[in-house]
């Protein structure tokens, strides 16, 4: 596809610089909440996106504030490479009034439209329609922004993802469409849910709409393809997809490691854990100098103390009181 080629241009070290820390600040996030699951005091079932953060953080770091962005029910990485509150996060998943959603939504409605992190859902499939419905309007309203669906291979399977590529080719909308394919839905693989030979960018190519799989656990790889793909949206050409490779690391909900279950093996997790995005951009960044191995741990120490005083605001918030508790519910 022409929309989207390869390119391989390096970034100014500052940018990578930049990815590397966001990476390192989702993951001490998702971690030291994963470590206090424990204490029962987050009731909200919470899909992490641990061993993920590559595409979010790649493909926001292509996106303007105005652009808006969709996700499901695996959303926290998505809501704060957009600039969501990370207070607002942790206070969401403690269900206080200091959440995002004032502790009525719990982890799976993160939303902060300021920020253009506009809603996550966990029926599977849904903001798919909605983000081709918001790209639709900046169209008609003749304004360079652009929406982006983020969404697991399992939604690949719902109905409305076909009806919304359908729709998105035919209207040409600025829809930019990141499938995180992580190889599972719940603990069932793609091989036994989803024909052989197919890949799903190439089902997008069905449509016409110009696909690309990409490597996503590269995040350098996803920013370079995100921003093609974004400008080719807020050109007007229409909507463009990408199929990011990589794999959570974690259960399906919850904060446990599970090759127990019977559904994956212990190697396949690690194999997976060696190819960590944060420990390659790390790496990356060593042998080049652009960064040092201090500054690699003070941004750690930076993000844990920030951590740290989101779980104390969080728990010093009140719960919502049961006076108001119907306020937003339709
Ligand atoms: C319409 C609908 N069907 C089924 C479910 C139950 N469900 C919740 S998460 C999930 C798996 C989703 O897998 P995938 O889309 O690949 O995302 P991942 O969890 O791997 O990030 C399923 C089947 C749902 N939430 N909504």
């Amino acid at each position: 596809m022409t929309a989207l080629r390869a390119e391989r241009a390096e970034l100014p070290p500052e940018q990578v610089r930049d990815l590397l820390r966001q990476m390192i600040r989702i993951r001490c996030a998702e971690e030291t909440l994963a470590d206090l699951y424990a204490e029962q005091e987050m009731r909200t079932p919470t899909h992490f996106s641990i061993g993920q953060e590559a595409v979010a953080v790649g493909v926001c770091a292509a996106l303007r504030r105005d652009d808006v962005i969709y996700s499901g029910h695996r959303c926290h990485a998505h809501f704060l490479a957009k600039g969501g509150s990370l207070p607002g996060l942790v206070s969401e998943l403690y269900g206080r009034e200091g959440g995002v959603a004032r502790g009525r939504g719990g982890s799976v409605h993160l939303a902060q439209p300021d920020v253009g992190m506009i809603a996550s859902s966990a029926i599977l499939g849904q903001t798919i329609a909605v983000a081709v419905g918001s790209a639709w309007a900046f169209a008609m309203d003749r304004v360079p922004r652009v929406a982006v669906a983020f969404f697991g291979d399992g939604a690949v399977e719902e109905g409305v993802f076909h009806e919304s590529l359908n729709f998105a080719a035919v209207r040409k909308v600025p829809v930019l469409l990141v499938c995180e394919n992580n190889l599972y839905s719940t603990h069932s693989p793609l091989s036994v849910r989803q024909p052989a030979g197919i890949a799903i960018h190439e089902r997008a190519r069905a449509y016409g709409i110009p696909a690309r799989h990409v490597d996503g656990n590269d995040v350098l790889a996803v920013y370079r393809a995100a921003e093609q793909a974004v400008a080719y949206c807020r050109g007007g050409a229409g909507p463009c997809f990408l199929e990011c490779a990589t794999y959570r690391w974690r259960e399906h909900v919850g904060p446990l490691w599970d090759y127990d279950r019977g559904y994956r093996s212990k190697a396949e997790v690690d194999a997976w854990v060696a190819r960590c995005p944060i420990k390659r951009l790390a790496e990356h960044c060593l042998a080049r100098a652009i960064c040092t191995a201090d500054e690699l741990e003070s941004w750690r120490r930076e993000c844990q103390q920030e951590v740290a005083e989101a779980v104390a605001a969080a728990k010093r918030s009140p719960f919502p009181s049961g006076a108001d508790i119907l306020q937003g519910v339709y």
